[in-house]
């Protein structure tokens, strides 16, 4: 007879907490097992969880489509248990031969731009002529916010409604490098499912701007009417990294406005680098709300994957952006590896706090520091 804990426990879990880590789902507990009406619901409870399923069945699943079991293999992606982890990754590779097919759209924007009102307009235009369009999000901040994707101010309501369309909030917390690299094998996950329009939204918050950079092919920054002196906030090194900028809510009285503002982002993209060689970054106007100028910005990123695909760039990019990961993944492993080692944690501080009372010179605390990490790793 399984316990409680083996019923409700969720699979994100680590492995250890498992049996001392109380869930609100508990609140049943102590009622008498000669209540049949419960004991029955809890054994529905049991009855009603998933089968558990194989790496085989995972890769399967995804493969037909199925957005079940598509959902089930990011949440394995998300989990943060160990078992959980070598799984995900059995999945991710046997899938990558059917991954990298899609077109990688990243869009950010200060908060309240209308990125993901964009995103529902555009995502509904392409679902009609039979485009599978995967929306995800890269939002570090979502433990503490709830998420901006699926927030409350836009649920992306019809694009939810659409059988083409598959939407994925933001990982919930944790690091940049952790949302990023569960965020990117979920994007695989549903290439492989046959999704062939990715749109990944994030908040210009941090760097995860230049997260998502990382891991897209066309990069759009959606801006408001308004630039002036400050570009209402929006920072220089984001309009360095965009493929296109698009001022949006151009519509009723806002709409000249937007044309000014339009203008202006054109002037200073004038004296910018472009993001990506060869090609020239523009400023475009668009109302999400009306659905002007939706299908222009479209036809724009198309052009531009033409172009990369024609001279080789996406390919290259793609390749540069795989190493470029590889390489933050091993960088994390490596701080993670020293900084949360208590053997070097512990005499670290007590020389950093030397330091901070001036009594040991930094360079010399530097030598300190190394020599603790070798010795605890026995380099
Ligand atoms: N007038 C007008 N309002 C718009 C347009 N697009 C979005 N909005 C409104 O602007 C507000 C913010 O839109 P969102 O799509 O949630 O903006 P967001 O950039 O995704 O915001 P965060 O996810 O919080 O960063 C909402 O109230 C929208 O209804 C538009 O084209 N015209
Ligand atoms: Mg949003």
């Amino acid at each position: 007879m399984p316990t409680d804990y083996d019923i409700y426990k969720p699979e994100w879990i680590d492995e250890d907490k498992k049996k001392d880590t109380a869930f609100a789902s508990f609140v049943m507990t102590g009622i008498s097992e000669s209540n049949d009406a419960l004991r029955l619901s809890q054994q529905a409870t049991v009855a009603a969880k998933p089968p558990k399923m194989t790496v085989d069945d995972y890769v399967a699943g995804v493969l037909e489509g199925d957005r079940m079991k598509l959902s089930r293999a990011i949440t394995m992606v998300e989990s943060n248990a160990p078992k959980h982890f070598a799984m995900a990754q059995d999945i991710v590779q046997q899938l990558l031969p059917h991954t990298g097919k899609a077109v990688r759209i990243g869009i950010t924007g200060v908060p309240g731009a209308g990125k993901s009102t964009i995103i529902e307009a555009l995502g509904c235009l392409l679902c009609q002529p039979g485009h599978k369009v995967a929306v995800l999000a890269v939002d570090p901040s979502s433990s503490v916010t709830g998420g901006a994707i699926l927030g409350d101010k836009t649920r992306m309501e019809q694009l939810s409604r659409e059988k083409n369309a598959f939407i994925r909030p933001s990982p919930a917390g944790g690091t940049l490098g952790g949302v990023s690299r569960k965020s990117r094998e979920t994007m695989l996950l549903c290439e492989a499912a046959g999704y062939d329009v990715i749109l990944v939204e994030t908040v210009g918050v941090g760097q995860s701007e230049t997260t998502v950079r990382s891991m897209v092919d066309f990069f759009l920054v959606v801006v408001l009417t308004g630039a002036g002196d400050d570009l209402q906030g929006v920072k220089k090194g984001v309009i360095e990294l965009a493929d296109a900028i698009l001022v949006n809510k151009a519509d009723g009285d806002n709409k000249t406005k937007a044309l000014v503002t339009r203008a202006d982002y054109e002037q200073i993209l004038h004296y910018l680098r472009p993001a990506t060689e060869g090609w020239t970054t523009k400023a475009y106007t668009c109302s999400a709300y009306t659905g002007e100028g939706i299908p222009e910005i479209w036809d724009v990123a198309m052009e531009y994957i033409n172009q990369m695909k024609g001279t080789g760039q996406l390919e290259s990019r793609r390749q540069q952006q795989n190493l470029t990961w590889v390489r933050e993944m091993t960088d994390d492993y490596f701080r993670n590896l020293i900084y949360k080692n208590p053997a070097i944690a512990q005499p670290r501080e007590a020389i950093e706090n030397r330091v901070l009372d001036g009594s040991l010179a930094p360079t010399k605390a530097l030598s300190e520091i190394v020599a603790v990490i070798e010795s605890s790793l026995k380099l």
